[in-house]
């Protein structure tokens, strides 16, 4: 039900501009945040130099698929300010509220994963707003509006060691806000099935709001595989007053690694899904359900990678 682009992958090294000091001959470009802004297509990329040092740039399409990425580092200003070290800044979402934009992204610090919060108007200038998780933390997303009087976000504690690996989760967890600075958790939402595809799981894009519910996509990661961990995709529904239900869970992946670029590079057997374009609403702000969906993700740690579907299917998979 997802569809691979036959450009894919849409953006790789080649793509990204030398950028002196920091971003020359860069190693990887990958886990794109990913929003449609005045017609646009509008990317936030994972980039990694030959340090292995991550940081964030900025890719921009017509059509969504052929994308030329900036030749500059994203800068967000007021992060200056922070003074803990900052080793790496990554998978970047993007989310639309109440006509601004929201960028939430990882920081690798010396005590864990944090989340930070930057806003931008016009995808010119993007300002740091501050830190907004406590504790080790990755996989952040905002929901697009305010429910019931309050912000929202999806977030994933960092609590499983993988073995010769990161520090992984097998819960993902609402919290809810005033203001979008200070945020308390208020539930576990949904956690990993043991034994089958998705036993450590992780939020992917910004959910999208449809008639049923708000569609979440996110990744699994089976972890009980002698040689390496697999990250797929996969979808679920969440009940639009209280994204804390889940309605609907599909049981099978929607994307899993099976092309070279997915099967190899960086990590090994990778698809990580960080953005989403969903292309028709109604005018009450539901997706159609007819509506192309475009998601774009991280393979193997190296490329970027864009699969096809609509609303409709989504959700059907969601049910299955
Ligand atoms: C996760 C994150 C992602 C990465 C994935 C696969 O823990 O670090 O950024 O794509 O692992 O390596």
């Amino acid at each position: 039900m997802l569809t691979r682009s036959v450009k894919n992958p849409i953006i790789s090294r080649k793509d990204v501009p030398n950028i002196y000091p920091n971003a020359v001959d860069v190693s990887s470009v990958f886990n794109p945040g990913a929003i449609k802004y005045n017609g646009k297509y509008i990317l936030l990329l994972r980039v990694q130099n030959r340090g292995r040092e991550t940081f964030i740039m900025q890719a921009e399409s017509a059509n969504g698929v052929d994308f030329k990425v900036a030749d500059k580092i994203v800068v967000f200003n007021g992060l200056e300010k922070i003074k803990e070290k900052i080793y790496h800044i990554y998978d970047a979402r993007i989310t639309k509220l109440e006509n601004k934009y929201y960028v939430l992204f990882a920081m690798d610090m010396d005590d864990g994963c944090k989340l930070g919060l930057a806003k931008t108007e016009s995808f010119e200038e993007y300002e740091f707003l501050g830190i907004i998780s406590e504790g080790d933390v990755r996989n952040g997303v905002l929901f697009p509006e305010k429910i019931n009087g309050k912000y929202l976000r999806l977030d994933r504690p960092n609590k499983v060691q993988l073995e010769g690996g990161p520090s992984s989760g097998n819960t993902i967890c609402l919290s809810e806000s005033e203001d979008l600075l200070k945020w308390k958790t208020v539930k576990s939402v949904m956690s990993g099935r043991f034994h089958y595809w998705d036993e450590n799981i992780g939020s992917g894009p910004t959910p999208i709001k449809t008639r049923e519910g708000w569609l979440h996509i996110y990744h699994g990661v089976a972890t009980h595989f002698a040689s390496s961990n697999i990250y797929q995709a996969g979808v679920s529904l969440l009940d639009l007053n209280d994204p804390s239900i889940v309605l609907a869970r599909g049981r099978y992946n929607i994307l899993e690694p099976r092309e070279m670029y997915e099967l190899t590079g960086q990590v090994q057997n990778v698809v990580f899904p960080s953005g989403m374009v969903v292309e028709d609403y109604d005018d009450e702000g539901f997706a159609l359900t007819d509506s192309k969906v475009l998601v774009y993700y991280g393979a193997a740690d190296t490329v970027v990678g864009l699969a096809v579907s609509t609303v409709k299917e989504l959700i059907e998979a969601s049910k299955q």
